[in-house]
């Protein structure tokens, strides 16, 4: 199972040097997609997130290109002409002069690369010959009205185009030959691989896939797919589909790049069984480790962000805030609203579950789960407003009322003497408050869902929370809010991003059946918050591969393929259970070592792959060149089970943070030097000790 990747310590020659060895090679890496400035989905985060370090290690040797999308562009794109001596201007030049419409800046994230964003509407005129030209190349007609393919031929056609001038110009700019690798995203790129393919331009080209079209469709219906890959008729059921053409451009990328890569070796088998390659290296996803860092803060973070959500409970919950802020835990679960696929069935299946665990043993626990996936609204809901207004002017009022008794209770300490009960809670403020407080009651439950969902009836979250009788009633142990939008600060209920509630909340919970890799974990993990995966999802294979125990690190692994479903909701339960009945000092603990694992997931370690995958191409291509090794030295990345772990076999089954000997209380005391460095504090003997 190891045969795709190893994770290395990469720190090899040609990394960060900011691109001065690639420019003494006059080597050079397009990258292209249409996410490139242009957030839709996973492929943004992937190309985003890798900036930095791509620049690191590249320079401007390193060069994006992309579809120019006007809305985007204005807030994520500095435009701006390159520099008169980079061929990169005299190639833009040259593509201009055709009368299309190319853009140039740099990309105002992290890194600050260089982009190339190509206005396909310029091109438009040229449509049908580029659709003549491809078919007649390669066999694939694309139906008039499959409006994204069209563009896809028009973007992938200037994308060659460019890549082929460029070709051309930079040998006037350098006496040596020319290194070029074109690494192209996603079919919807494809195109611009195959014509510089059947055009036999001299440039290496990489391909990765981050799901395979049909796999996506397929799992999204009722079907066994994983113990079905090597039965499916895959061109029956592209067909079958409509997208038969879709995944014909799919297949022949595929097969024409030099080197294929996906981004986990679970894709790598779908991709040998539905696209009939198997790749030759895998490329996983990372994170610009540096923007979430913390340090020492990150606990405080969460702290910070969780009281911020306290609010919004407190306003969600008003006339029925029965449960103790204080021992209430927050799960979510969140993505694109893909039911089956992102596991939010799995999920609610399981919180019904807990329910009934928390009920039945008498905690005095509440655990507050989200949903948070972007569906179809006639925007928030009155009650949830409502709720939030209330608490809002039940806040006011007593800000309003205690700096008038701090004043009274001065002016009456400069007479000499100690305020009466009743010169500081005046009759009229009783009043105000008794007013707030009976404003504050309701008799009908809190609401399971912030927005007035379009299609309530059919909606599947809300259908399956109906199913399973999560209601919000007060004896429920587990309350549920389902927020069928994305989070933004801006939004009237939170006024949090997503990444500040991620901090505040105690879980993530990704249970998927499909999940190519899943950043949401990831995320979560750089975080330091812990989070459910699942041994179908790219992430949860690759955490899996390099720590020793997951769940003490807090990272819990869901099977889903080995048992049937009913097991798989169960295990989940008892995952979520398990995590419930961990005290404070645990789940501080256990967020430390969480945190621990954010170096695992940095593109400065995972950008390796992109290298080692540009070299492979580089080889077949240039043969005649010398090409260094991209993954140099020894040590492999690895996560032994924690040193407050007790060892092998007396932990038969992977724990979460051990249990302390004392009982489980909130405030449990921390006994073990193991446990005081987890902390990071001052143990018993002086010596003071670090998380890290
Ligand atoms: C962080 C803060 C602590 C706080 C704790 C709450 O660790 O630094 O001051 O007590 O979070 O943790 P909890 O898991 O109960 O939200
Ligand atoms: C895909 O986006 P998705 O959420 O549709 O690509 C992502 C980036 O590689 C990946 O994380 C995700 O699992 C895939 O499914």
């Amino acid at each position: 199972s190891k045969r795709f990747y190893r994770v290395d310590s990469m720190r090899n020659l040609e990394l960060f040097d900011k691109g001065e060895t690639a420019a003494q090679e006059n080597r050079w890496i397009f990258e292209i997609s249409h996410e490139a400035a242009n957030k839709v989905g996973g492929i943004y985060q992937v190309i985003r997130s890798k900036c930095s370090a791509s620049v690191e290690e590249l320079g401007d040797q390193y060069v994006l290109l992309g579809h120019y999308k006007e809305a985007s562009v204005r807030t994520e794109v500095e435009l701006g002409e390159f520099p008169d001596d980079s061929p990169l201007t005299a190639t833009v030049n040259s593509v201009r002069s055709f009368g299309w419409r190319v853009h140039t800046g740099r990309w105002l994230v992290d890194g600050n690369p260089q982009i190339i964003l190509f206005d396909i509407g310029s091109a438009y005129d040229l449509l049908s010959g580029y659709k003549r030209e491809f078919y007649d190349s390669c066999k694939i007609g694309i139906p008039h009205q499959d409006v994204e393919c069209n563009d896809a031929v028009l973007f992938g056609f200037m994308v060659a185009k460019f890549v082929e001038e460029f070709r051309n110009e930079v040998l006037n700019f350098s006496d040596s030959k020319p290194r070029i690798a074109a690494h192209f995203h996603e079919w919807l790129a494809g195109v611009g691989l195959i014509m510089l393919r059947v055009r036999n331009i001299d440039v290496a080209t990489i391909f990765t896939t981050h799901a395979t079209l049909l796999g996506r469709f397929l799992c999204a219906g009722a079907v066994d797919f994983y113990n079905n890959l090597d039965n499916f008729n895959i061109d029956e059921e592209a067909g079958k589909r409509g997208i038969y053409h879709r995944y014909c451009m799919e297949r022949c990328s595929v097969h024409l790049t030099h080197t294929f890569t996906t981004v986990s070796e679970i894709t790598g088998v779908e991709a040998e069984h539905l696209l009939k390659r198997k790749p030759d290296i895998i490329t996983p996803n990372g994170l610009n480790v540096k923007k979430f860092a913390a340090l020492h803060e990150f606990q405080n973070l969460h702290a910070m962000s969780k009281e911020k959500i306290n609010d919004f409970i407190r306003g969600h919950f008003y006339g029925h805030m029965d449960f103790d802020l204080d021992k209430t835990l927050y799960f979510f679960i969140a993505g694109r609203y893909e039911f089956g696929n992102k596991g939010a069935d799995l999920y609610i299946e399981a919180l019904a579950r807990l329910n009934h665990y928390m009920t039945a043993s008498g905690t005095d626990k509440t655990v507050i789960a989200f949903m948070i996936f972007p569906a179809k609204t006639n925007n928030f809901n009155i009650e949830s407003l409502r709720g939030q207004a209330i608490t809002k002017s039940l806040r006011d009022t007593i800000h309003d009322i205690q700096a008038k008794i701090g004043k009274r209770m001065y002016d009456i300490c400069l007479t000499g003497r100690l305020p009466d009960a009743e010169e500081l809670l005046l009759k009229e403020e009783t009043v105000r408050l008794k007013r707030c407080i009976y404003a504050a009651q309701r008799k009908s439950l809190p609401p399971i869902t912030t927005h007035n969902v379009q299609d309530d009836g059919s909606d599947p979250v809300l259908n399956a929370l109906r199913r399973c009788h999560l209601f919000n009633d007060p004896q429920d142990r587990v309350k549920v809010i389902f927020h069928p939008e994305f989070l933004s600060a801006t939004n009237p209920l939170f006024g949090m991003d997503y990444e500040e509630f991620v901090r505040g909340c105690h879980l993530g919970v990704f249970p998927s059946y499909y999940e190519p890799w899943g950043y949401t974990p990831a995320e979560c993990t750089v975080m330091g918050i812990p989070s459910v995966t699942t041994n179908l999802s790219g992430f949860g294979c690759f955490m899996a591969e390099h720590i020793a125990d997951p769940m003490s690190y807090g990272i819990y692994i869901v099977d889903r393929r080995f048992i049937g479903l009913e097991d798989s909701v169960r295990q989940l339960a008892q995952y979520l259970y398990e995590f419930v009945q961990l005290n404070r000092r645990q789940r501080i603990i256990q967020r430390n070592r969480t945190e621990r694992l954010s170096e695992l997931l940095d593109w400065r370690i995972l950008g390796t792959y992109y290298c080692q995958a540009r070299q492979l191409a580089f080889r077949e291509v240039y043969p005649d060149l010398d090409i260094a090794e991209a993954a140099g030295g020894a040590g492999r990345l690895n996560y032994p089970r924690p040193l407050s772990e007790p060892p092998s076999p007396t932990s038969s089954r992977a724990t979460t943070p051990a249990p302390s000997e004392h009982g489980s209380d909130e405030e449990d005391s921390v006994d073990s030097e193991a446990e005081l460095e987890e902390l990071g504090v001052q143990s018993a003997n002086g010596s003071t000790t670090g998380s890290r």
